[in-house]
């Protein structure tokens, strides 16, 4: 193929100064500006590589500016803002080179840490300002405005190269970084655990490469998925995507090294060092694809010549070609060959395509069935499909219609799997015909040279045995404005050398990935000013624009096949604004200013107010009803909640906030109230029992006993051997720990907060309190996430701190026969019990105090409904089979297995309204009955619709508690 010229670049423009000026020698003898992300004045940038822009980006006099910054720092180095090359530096940086036939990496503009990152974990981490946030502040995931971007041409910088975090960024000293080290295991005769000394010592010389490869997001354009369906991503624009050189060693290369065996083999797993919520990050491609150089699979440690950086995985990472970004594992720790797929959270609950029929209310209903569909492997993204954007004309630029002017449209492409972008046609007519774009492909650019090696790396893409495209491509086309004017948008689209074509309509799927619809700009024609205005489909993260969120807004399908327009002789369609679900906890109309003085005048039980994100509510009509109980309310009384509200609760708890939104706190009051408490609040000398309702008390993890291969005992020492625990019966503590911690994850964790009921006695003076806990790995979208806890606690070490908190909950068993709802008292003589997994927790707790008494003091009767999918699956079962044994008059168990192995002897099948019509029945016509419920949400909502639902079993509200 012919290479035209690139939109920003060419081959001649290389430019002659580096960012650093990489020169060794010259670095450590003159101590010449080191790392780029430690400085804070510009020091040598190149901008030869903007010249041939349109008029509508960076102007000259910008560039000039840095040409005089080029030469003043080259004649003045002044030596404050110059700190000489760590010895990691020293290690890696290699002489850059002044001029080359192919592009050369544009100079980064240097950066700091920017004051908004400074309280999140990645408080070291240095940004560029310009990125545009998708997820709030933290974790960083971001793009760069889309025509800067392509401004820059085939290489992007380091500054604007997206970011994908799953979590916080693992922070690496360099005095730490040579020493990295990361392992090959698995199904190889000769496992080895590699430094990043070792794969730049000159053992492995000859074998480093370099490359440019351009890493795309799975959810590059998901903003406009989002707007046709709300996915379960987050709002990526059409800038998720960037191009690097970059250098390492190639994968085979290394898998070869530690004896691969390629018979066994079919996989390759890759695992990172970021501690998340469930587990590391992981995931695996085809071992086949691993070995294959057409792949060029490597293991790299040089983004354009630089070490990476932190947020792209310093010191070392996976770069895979051609596939989704996803692929790509940061700060990687671990390599393992297997026989298998990764069975990694992020492999199988991110990245792939669901059938678009699946709803994101099902994808996450936590079904075996659902999970089968999530471990599809057919459902899992790897090679990039086929996908370009339109970039000039820009979002809302305008042009004037004059008579022989012309415009020229321009825009980014690239396909998958090493293919290559064929074709590029442009439709004026939306779709009817098609005019044929030009495409230049820089990347051609480095395949003349053969002896070249950049960055210690060989260069030469045809001698590496490959000649697949891996980077993005550049077409244009050059129209007469006047014909933009006779059209109404602009639809485009790639096609790759396997003739797979974008297609019209969008594939709409759960997580919103591989949006490949054709890319389509709107055009306006205002008369009064004769001029074009352009109109992109949408604006990244939450910024407003784009006809997408226009034309929904006005009633528009925009699944009707015309982009939402209305045909001709089309009625028009009623307006029915969708429900957005960005959920809003506070009262627009309330404009009030509350000051530290007036919250603690509410620090009681008749009125408290509580503070949640500096915004001030009243909690006193939740006394009555809070499914934690009117202490949980109380409890909160004039503090700031913020992490223990959004950690448990649902989003539909925060849609009822706003009624009771009461105003704002003041800056000052908001700020003192958050200050810490001081240490003295801490009781010095320990109390007889633990617990305390306001504050968080640590205790020490002593032991974790496993009792099934998913659930295990957690024991935690009190403040002193005779202390109890202080939890009434019936009653719930909460549990605060951080995430994950690890040993090359020095960042700062991330807050989880849960209720448990404890297996131990609660009253016994044993100093010590046991958690039953299940670990699991929750689909997406599950109850509370909760395998976040219970991963964390797993991988909590031995003598970590935990804090505690309580007692919570609404339920309690005062003394036997006596129990008291949300502060209500009760006589009861019989207690239904209906629990399923980790539910029988609390109705543990609750029989075994009653049970504690003889037959004759209490004589409360208990039907136990204990559900589960298989046998291994009941919890505490020993205790409850030899419980029930002993006080038949007192305990009916019924185990219920919805998946039973042949041999078993008890129910089959799930609890169903029948199950519970033959064992239940109705109310109790003395209301001394109670059904206590605890299980999961489906679970919960069934018994729910059962007892006192319409045409249900009869049951009061009243009577049937969910814990
Ligand atoms: N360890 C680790 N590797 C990771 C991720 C992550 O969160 N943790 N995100 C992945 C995703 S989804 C993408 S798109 C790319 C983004 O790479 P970048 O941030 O360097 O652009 O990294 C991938 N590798
Ligand atoms: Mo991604």
């Amino acid at each position: 193929m012919e290479v035209t010229s690139s939109p920003a670049l060419t081959a001649s423009q290389g430019f002659t100064k580096s960012p650093l000026s990489f020169q060794k020698q010259k670095y450590i003898e003159d101590g010449i500006p080191r790392s780029f992300y430690d400085l804070e004045k510009p020091s040598i940038t190149n901008l030869d590589d903007i010249d041939s822009q349109s008029s509508t980006s960076q102007s000259c006099s910008e560039q000039d500016q840095d040409q005089q910054s080029l030469s003043s720092s080259e004649s003045t180095p002044s030596s404050e803002d110059q700190s000489p090359l760590s010895d990691f530096e020293k290690a890696l940086l290699h002489t850059q080179p002044t001029s080359a036939p192919y592009p050369l990496p544009p100079a980064p503009t240097p950066i700091s840490v920017l004051p908004l990152d400074l309280k999140t974990p990645d408080s070291f981490v240095p940004r560029d300002p310009a990125l545009i946030r998708l997820t709030g502040v933290h974790p960083f995931n971001v793009e760069a405005p889309l025509t800067p971007l392509y401004d820059q041409g085939f290489l992007t910088t380091l500054n604007l190269h997206y970011v994908r975090n799953h979590g916080p960024v693992p922070q690496v000293h360099d005095a730490d970084a040579l020493s990295w080290s990361f392992t090959i295991e698995g199904l190889c005769s000769s496992p080895i655990t590699l430094t990043l000394s070792d794969l730049i010592s000159s053992r492995f010389e000859e074998e480093v490469v370099s490359y440019p490869v351009t890493l795309v997001c799975a959810g590059n354009r998901r903003k406009e998925q989002n707007q046709v369906r709300k996915s379960k991503g987050f709002s990526w624009g059409a800038a998720g995507l960037s191009t690097s050189l970059w250098t390492g060693l190639p994968l085979g290369y290394l898998l070869s090294l530690a004896g691969v065996d390629s018979r066994k083999g079919k996989f390759v797993h890759f695992e990172g060092a970021d501690a998340l919520p469930n587990g590391y990050y992981g995931t695996s491609v085809k071992l086949s694809h691993a070995m294959d150089p057409e792949r060029g699979m490597m293991i790299s440690w040089l983004m354009n010549g630089l070490p990476l950086h932190p947020d792209h995985g310093k010191p070392l990472r996976v770069i895979i070609p051609g596939m989704i970004g996803g692929r790509s594992v940061k700060w990687l720790k671990k390599i393992v060959i297997s026989d298998r797929p990764s069975e990694n959270w992020y492999h199988i609950y991110d990245n792939r395509v669901l059938p678009t029929t699946i709803s994101p209310e099902e994808s996450g209903n936590g079904t075996e069935e659902m999970v089968k569909i999530w471990k599809d492997e057919r459902y899992a993204i790897y090679d990039l499909n086929t996908n370009s954007a339109v970039v000039y004309p820009q979002h809302e630029e305008t042009v004037t219609i004059k008579d022989g002017a012309t415009y020229e449209l321009k825009g980014y492409a690239y396909a998958g799997g090493g293919r290559r972008v064929t074709r590029m046609e442009i439709s004026l007519d939306q779709g009817k015909t098609w005019l044929l774009g030009n495409i230049s492909y820089p990347e051609d650019l480095y395949r003349t040279e053969t002896e070249s090696r950049i960055y210690g790396g060989r260069l030469d893409l045809s001698q590496n045995g490959r000649d697949a495209s891996f980077c993005w491509c550049f077409w244009s086309l050059v129209l007469p404005v006047s014909t933009l004017a006779s059209a109404s948008d602009i639809v485009v689209r790639a096609m790759d050398e396997a003739m797979m074509v974008q297609p019209r309509d969008m594939y709409w799927s759960v997580l919103g990935m591989m949006n490949n619809s054709w890319f389509r700009v709107v055009i306006h024609h205002d008369s009064a000013t004769n001029t074009l205005r352009f109109e992109h489909p949408t604006q990244p993260a939450l910024q407003p624009g784009g006809w997408m969120e226009r034309v929904k807004k006005s009633g528009g399908d925009l699944t009707n096949g015309f982009w939402g327009e209305r045909q001709a002789g089309e009625a028009p369609t009623p307006i029915t604004p969708p429900p957005e679900k960005e959920i809003t906890m506070t009262n627009p109309s309330i404009n009030r200013q509350i000051t530290l003085e007036e919250l603690r005048a509410h620090d009681s039980e008749t009125n408290p107010w509580f503070v949640l994100n500096g915004e001030v509510y009243d909690g006193t009509a939740f006394l009555e009803g809070h499914p934690g109980g009117a202490a949980s309310i109380i409890n909160a009384a004039a503090q700031d909640i913020s992490d223990e509200f959004l950690a448990i609760h649902s989003e539909n708890a925060k849609t009822m906030m706003p009624p009771y939104h009461v105003g704002t706190l003041t800056p000052q009051s908001l700020t003192l109230l958050s200050s810490p408490n001081p240490p003295s609040s801490i009781p010095s000398t320990p109390r007889p029992s633990f617990l305390h309702p306001k504050q968080w008390l640590p205790a020490t993890l002593i032991s974790k006993t496993k009792v099934s291969s998913d659930t295990k005992i957690f024991s935690f020492s009190l403040q002193h051997p005779t202390q109890s625990l202080g939890l009434p019966v019936g009653q719930h503590l909460l549990v605060r720990l951080s995430s994950p911690p690890s040993s090359h994850n020095q960042a700062k964790p991330e807050t989880i907060i849960r209720a448990y009921t404890p297996i131990s006695d609660g009253s016994l003076p044993s100093g010590k309190v046991d958690l039953l806990v299940k670990i699991y790995y929750p689909t997406s979208g599950s109850k509370q996430g909760g395998g976040k806890m219970t991963q964390a606690l797993d991988a909590l070490p031995l003598h970590s701190p935990v804090e505690f908190k309580g007692p919570t909950g609404k339920f309690l068993y005062l003394s036997p026969g006596l129990c008291s709802i949300n502060s209500h008292q009760r006589a009861v003589t019989n207690l239904v019990m209906i629990c399923a997994g980790s539910g029988i927790t609390p109705i543990f707790q609750i029989l075994r105090s009653i049970l504690s008494s003889p037959a004759s003091a209490d004589p409360t009767k208990c039907l136990v409904l204990d559900g589960n999918r298989v046998e291994e699956d009941i919890l505490c079962r020993d205790a409850l089979d030899a419980l029930a044994d002993q006080h038949k008059e007192r305990i009916h168990l019924i185990h219920s297995l919805s998946r039973p192995q042949a041999t078993w002897k008890g129910r089959k099948g799930r609890m169903d309204r029948p199950f519970f019509q033959s064992v239940v029945g109705g109310p109790d016509p003395a209301r001394k009955t109670l059904v206590l419920v605890c299980g999961p949400d489906g679970l919960e909502r069934g018994i729910k619709e059962i007892f006192t639902g319409k045409g249900g079993l009869g049951w009061e509200e009243g009577d049937v508690i969910f814990f």
